[in-house]
């Protein structure tokens, strides 16, 4: 058996070559859909309020500029800052290179992040000069479910909803979404990071300031946890998280346990993605008292700041574990 890890890991290599990654391909503030435009595509730019990628490959800690840590490879500004409002429930709908098939990576925490655009607007704001971050939602591995991750339901359910925070103070804001994927991370430089930026406008009455902040890459360096990890070897200990604990500035969770509105279906088209054969996918309903739910108030002390929605189907499930080895 001790041969195993290696050999996965060979197999996971070979899967990363075979695949093209993704990104996010669009957003929505409580239910409201907004499009994005697809990496690199500099002449069929339309107005979205994702900042725009060139490319949807992985950021690796060697060989990566460092401005793309900030909000993806050469992200530039998007023209539309879109209207949320504190406790807002904002969801990504991520997808693979083509636009229409899923996210393949399972494995590696979902990390969520905010800026203030200060006095600024956002679509004029640079954030690759020693910006400011703060954490305001994170997840990592199913709990007690040895080498699984959250990230699967991004795969399966092609979204990942999280909510603002309560006292968010009123203004403008650089949400930076990242998708960390672990499965190449037992090697130094296996790592690869997903990061995505979308601009929006908070109405509040909330006067709440983080009190930590980060900064890219800087928190990403030698002696960070977490950056090189095996999650093939059984036991997985519990993930360190990089960029330290959830900000003082962060969602209460009470939007996001049983109690959580419906959520309107994933737009099936979109102006990058005109295909009428892409796959229909449904948005689950959040469970009511799933356990998915309980286990991630069992997970640490943390209410659930953050979740994918994880649609439990015992058949299709099953299927999908027998290809879930091979596919990491
Ligand atoms: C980066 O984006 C700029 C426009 O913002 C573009 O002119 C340039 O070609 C891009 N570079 C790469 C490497 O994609
Ligand atoms: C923000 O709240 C106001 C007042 O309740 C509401 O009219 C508006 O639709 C909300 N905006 C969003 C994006 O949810
Ligand atoms: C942000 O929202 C506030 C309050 O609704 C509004 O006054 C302001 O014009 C908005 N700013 C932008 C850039 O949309
Ligand atoms: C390295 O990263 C850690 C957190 O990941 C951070 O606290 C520290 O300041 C960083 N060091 C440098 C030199 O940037
Ligand atoms: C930040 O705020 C949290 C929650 O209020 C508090 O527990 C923590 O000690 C504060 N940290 C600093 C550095 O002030
Ligand atoms: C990954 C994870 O959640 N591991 C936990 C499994 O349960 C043991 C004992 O309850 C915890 O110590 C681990 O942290
Ligand atoms: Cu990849």
């Amino acid at each position: 058996m001790q041969l195993l890890p290696s050999i996965l890991f060979a197999l996971a290599l070979f899967a990363e070559q075979a695949s093209a990654h993704g990104y996010v391909n669009q957003i929505a503030v409580d239910g409201k859909w907004y499009p994005g435009n697809k990496p690199g595509s500099d002449s069929q730019l339309g107005p979205s309020p994702i900042r725009l990628i060139s490319d949807g490959g992985p950021l690796q800690l060697q060989g990566s500029e460092a401005r793309d840590f900030v909000c993806g490879k050469n992200a530039s500004k998007a023209q539309m800052t879109v209207p949320a409002n504190t406790s807002s429930l904002v969801t990504f709908n991520w997808v693979g290179m083509d636009g229409a098939s899923a996210w393949i990576h399972h494995a590696g925490p979902v990390i969520t992040y905010m800026t203030s655009c200060g006095s600024q607007s956002c679509d004029a704001f640079d954030a690759t000069v020693d910006t400011k971050w703060f954490k305001v939602a994170q997840l990592g591995q199913l709990p007690n479910d040895t080498g699984r991750w959250f990230q699967e339901g991004i795969s399966s359910e092609r979204t990942y909803v999280f909510q603002l925070p309560d006292q968010l103070a009123p203004g403008g804001y650089l949400i930076r979404h990242e998708l960390i994927s672990l499965q190449n991370a037992v090697a130094p430089n296996g790592i690869e990071f997903y990061p995505m930026c979308l601009q929006v406008n908070v109405s509040s009455e909330g006067q709440q300031q983080p009190n930590t902040t980060v900064t890219f890459p800087a928190i990403y360096n030698s002696s960070t946890d977490g950056l090189i990890f095996d999650t093939y070897t059984p036991p997985v200990p519990a993930y360190p998280f990089p960029g330290g604990p959830l900000s003082n500035v962060h969602a209460s969770g009470q939007g996001l346990g049983p109690t959580a509105p419906s959520l309107s279906a994933i737009p099936t088209t979109s102006q990058t993605d005109s295909a009428s054969d892409a796959p229909q996918c449904s948005v689950a309903p959040p469970e009511k008292q799933g356990s998915t739910s309980s286990a991630v108030r069992s997970h640490d002390s943390q209410p659930p700041n953050g979740r994918c929605l994880v649609k439990r189907n015992t058949g299709r499930r099953a299927a999908h574990n027998a290809g879930l080895r091979r596919a990491w």
